[in-house]
């Protein structure tokens, strides 16, 4: 995979004034266990950049990573996974008022993208997610991740699923793999195209 997104790690912080100001935002949604540090390390083609686990719950904190150059105030943004159901009540209602308070209230953030597992489809706590995105009138992209987990005989018919469930179009989604590097390339010129207007 030529070509990384050249990010280095920032900052982590719990809440939004812990963090200096920015200039462009875009921040990695999903499930907990989705593969967003996964993705972001495939992405800057570096094996420990962002802390990622078999187990849900390995990132607890707003992580920033900021774009070349030093100071550009363009940031990729880590969050903690939703819906980790082994976690206590009061753990979940932290993270929701941690991601939550972030995502409406940064003024810099200019959209999300929104990752679903292929593997396992749009769960129902996805499918509110994309309705509260709407509410928040917060723009985002579909990627669906671990590509390399559906057989490839599954494929197709997967994806035609996840797009019925989603209600969007082929078109809508990106398929990626951080593990095989199925559509990172495309994923980073997106993310630079993004970051360049
Ligand atoms: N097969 C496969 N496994 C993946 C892929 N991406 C991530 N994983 C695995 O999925 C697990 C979770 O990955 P993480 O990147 O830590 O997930 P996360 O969304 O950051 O999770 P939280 O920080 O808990 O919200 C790890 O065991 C990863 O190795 C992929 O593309 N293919
Ligand atoms: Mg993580």
């Amino acid at each position: 995979m030529p070509n990384p997104l050249p990010i280095r790690f920032l900052q982590s912080a719990s809440r939004l004034d812990q963090l200096p100001n920015s200039v462009l935002e875009l921040a990695i949604v999903g499930r907990s266990n989705v593969g967003k540090s996964s993705l972001i390390n495939a992405l800057a083609h570096r094996k420990k950049l962002a802390k990622t686990s078999k187990t849900p719950g390995a990132t607890q904190l707003i992580n920033v990573y900021e774009l070349d150059p030093e100071g550009s105030g363009s940031w990729l943004v880590d969050l903690p996974g939703y819906g980790f159901a082994k976690a206590p009540k009061s753990e979940m209602d932290r993270w929701k008022q941690m991601i939550e308070e972030y995502l409406m209230k940064s003024d810099t953030l200019g959209a999300v993208i929104l990752l679903i597992d292929s593997a396992v489809g749009p769960t129902s706590l996805d499918l509110q997610t994309v309705e509260w995105l709407d509410h928040i009138d917060l723009p985002y992209r579909f990627v669906a991740t671990k590509e390399d987990k559906v057989r490839p005989s599954k494929r197709g018919a997967r994806k035609d699923d996840l797009v019925k469930k989603l209600g969007i179009e082929k078109k809508d989604v990106l398929w990626v793999s951080a593990n095989t590097g199925t559509g990172i390339g495309e994923l980073r010129s997106e993310i630079i195209e993004f970051f360049s207007t």
